[in-house]
């Protein structure tokens, strides 16, 4: 996937008129949303059609699906069959559960994103420790995207070792969970951020300025 300005905006607002005139401000900096529970849960998954046909925009579903093969292969349907072009699913639940969303992710000919270590501090207790294996199930059942922590830089440089430099990183963590974009970008090939953007009073100002620090 080719994310312009390497910056993805998550779009966690909870209205549609919220995002809509979120995605009018950033349009010209940004190409590639990630919609999460948030935003589906309040107005329904016809959202990534509607952001897709307004403005053009990739959108990744952040699903961080993680439930048994048959459960992930209906969650993983709905989301492609609504135009999305990434998804983004747990490891931790085993290869056969990311095996279904991988399997419906070619199916689609849509990109699956392997979530490894998380961002937030509570990710160090249960995760942390799993999260090497995680990405190196990614390796062999040849997934090229993850999604790894731009709040601790040792770790994501730990994560790409693993993945190689030919994978896709993505990482969340940058502006209000205190990640800086230039560094992580030093190691990942895209940075998400959420609050910094949407809730500024000037997200194309707020774009700007995250790309410089
Ligand atoms: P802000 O903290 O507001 O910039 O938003 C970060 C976004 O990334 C939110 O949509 C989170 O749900 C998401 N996220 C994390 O913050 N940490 C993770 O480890 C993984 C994700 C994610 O999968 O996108």
């Amino acid at each position: 996937m080719i994310v312009k300005n390497n910056i993805i905006l998550a779009l966690d607002v909870m209205t549609m008129d919220e995002a809509i005139n979120i995605c009018e401000k950033v349009s010209k900096q940004i190409d590639t949303i990630k919609i999460g529970y948030p935003l589906t849960l309040a107005v329904g998954t016809n959202c990534i059609e509607q952001l897709k046909d307004q403005f053009g925009f990739k959108i990744i579903c952040d699903y961080k699906v993680a439930d048994i093969g048959p459960t992930n292969d209906k969650i993983a349907d709905i989301t492609f069959s609504h135009g999305a072009d990434g998804l983004i699913c747990h490891g931790f639940v085993g290869k056969d559960s990311v095996e279904a969303c991988l399997n419906k992710a070619k199916e689609y000919g849509k990109d699956l994103f392997l979530l490894t270590e998380m961002s937030h501090p509570g990710a160090k207790k249960f995760l942390q420790p799993v999260a090497d294996d995680i990405a190196k199930m990614g390796v062999e059942m040849g997934i090229n995207n993850y999604v790894a922590p731009a709040t601790r830089l040792d770790r994501l440089q730990d994560i790409r070792n693993i993945v190689g430099k030919d994978a896709f990183i993505i990482s969340p963590g940058v502006g209000a969970q205190g990640g800086s974009a230039k560094e992580t970008l030093k190691i990942s090939d895209a940075v998400i951020v959420g609050r910094s953007i949407y809730q500024s009073n000037n997200p194309e100002e707020a774009v700007k300025n995250i790309l410089n620090k």
